[in-house]
């Protein structure tokens, strides 16, 4: 080991080392122990984000920031603190995958339409009364709805409602960004004109568990809303029988006319974990951010305790033991890399074997304070 270690210090190496690389050209025997870990070594790490802070910065935008002054979206994005300054970013990410922000809209205000290769979704948790309008369909937002703008749909928002908005984003933004497939498009127009009736998609699918028979055959985006009224009832359905053991009653948004995942890089569940659900741990290599819907409890990262309540947000990073306790009926909405990790073919999981199923509680989660 020493002769190895003295090998690669010595001067004829580190010379040669040195002189490749005024050629652009880099030693392999240096780079593999970087580059090739036994497992997943993610970056980001465990987090969480209290909704009162989402919700008090929100508003604190709302008077600095408007879409008319911006001409954007009033929205604030979770910066990972793994992530921050990631070359070659200079930006911070939820994780190393997916983007997450909560956006506040107010009415009266439009968000212009735009379409770029990201996929996006939204899950609705504040107010109603404003539309996102995706290739001419106005969607109207109600809380508890699941949203999606796969990559390429025309999007914008308006808020012909009464009272304020604010619903979480979420998007394959750093995927797409770090395999190069960024493109991004302005709507001629500030927002989008109407083509189709109101709400067309969801009342199409409203009997849930049929497809129009024009929907044989798969498309991108047949239906734009999952309605929460749908949702619960898919939900408590599942409840009167045995729950997951790590994910209670766990539901997943799929394409009606394709059955798979609702978005193509991004999965997303809700889950009911019932009062007193105690989660056993496992780990695979898919992300997820967490928002709670309704409830409190906590959930275990690596061995520290995250206590969660209505509306904040947690990150559970690739690789990492987690597992979930309800205090309440909690409803824990989630998002997903899953379909990039199986794209890849990478998607692996296991199951905590030790003490039952169980990791031991070492710490508990502060938020950490700014540099
Ligand atoms: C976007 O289109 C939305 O449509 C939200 O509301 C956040 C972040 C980056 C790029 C596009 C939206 C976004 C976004």
């Amino acid at each position: 080991m020493a002769d190895k270690l003295d090998f690669f210090q010595s001067d004829i190496v580190q010379d040669f080392n040195k002189d490749i690389e005024s050629f652009h050209l880099g030693p392999l025997w240096n780079a593999i122990p970087d580059l090739m870990h036994k497992q997943p070594t993610p970056q980001a790490i465990p987090y969480l984000w209290k909704w009162e802070t989402l919700y008090t910065k929100l508003m604190e935008a709302s008077k600095i920031f408007t879409p008319d002054r911006g001409g954007e979206r009033r929205a604030i994005y979770l910066q990972n603190p793994g992530l921050k300054n990631r070359e070659p970013w200079g930006w911070a990410s939820t994780t190393q995958t997916l983007y997450a922000a909560v956006q506040l809209i107010l009415p009266g205000e439009t968000a212009p339409s735009h379409r770029h290769t990201q996929s996006a979704l939204r899950f609705i948790t504040n107010g109603s009364g404003a539309y996102t309008i995706v290739q001419g369909e106005r969607i109207f937002m109600e809380e508890g709805d699941y949203l999606i703008t796969p990559g390429g749909l025309w999007h914008g928002h308006s808020h012909p409602g009464d009272e304020p908005m604010i619903w979480m984003d979420a998007l394959d933004i750093p995927t797409i960004y770090s395999i190069g497939g960024t493109f991004f498009e302005a709507y001629p127009d500030r927002i989008e004109q109407p083509s189709v009736p109101d709400n067309f998609s969801a009342q199409r699918y409203a009997g849930g568990m049929v497809r129009p028979i024009s929907d044989r055959y798969p498309k991108v985006a047949p239906l734009g809303a999952y309605k929460w009224s749908q949702t619960i009832a898919a939900i408590e359905g599942l409840s009167k029988f045995e729950p997951d053991p790590f994910d209670g009653y766990a539901v997943e948004y799929i394409n009606p006319s394709n059955g798979k995942t609702a978005n193509p890089n991004m999965a997303s569940w809700m889950q009911l974990l019932p009062r007193g659900f105690q989660g056993k741990a496992h780990r695979h290599t898919s992300s997820t951010i967490y928002q709670v819907y309704k409830g409190a409890g906590y959930t275990v990262i690596n061995g520290v305790r995250f206590d969660w309540a209505k509306g904040d947000f947690f990150v559970v990073p690739n690789w990492a033991w987690h597992e979930h306790v309800a205090l309440e009926d909690s409803f824990l909405f989630s998002v997903s890399d899953l379909p990039i990790m199986e794209k890849f073919e990478v998607q692996r999981e296991e199951i905590y074997k030790e003490k039952n199923g169980h990791q031991e509680i070492q710490d508990q989660f502060v938020p950490l304070l700014p540099k």
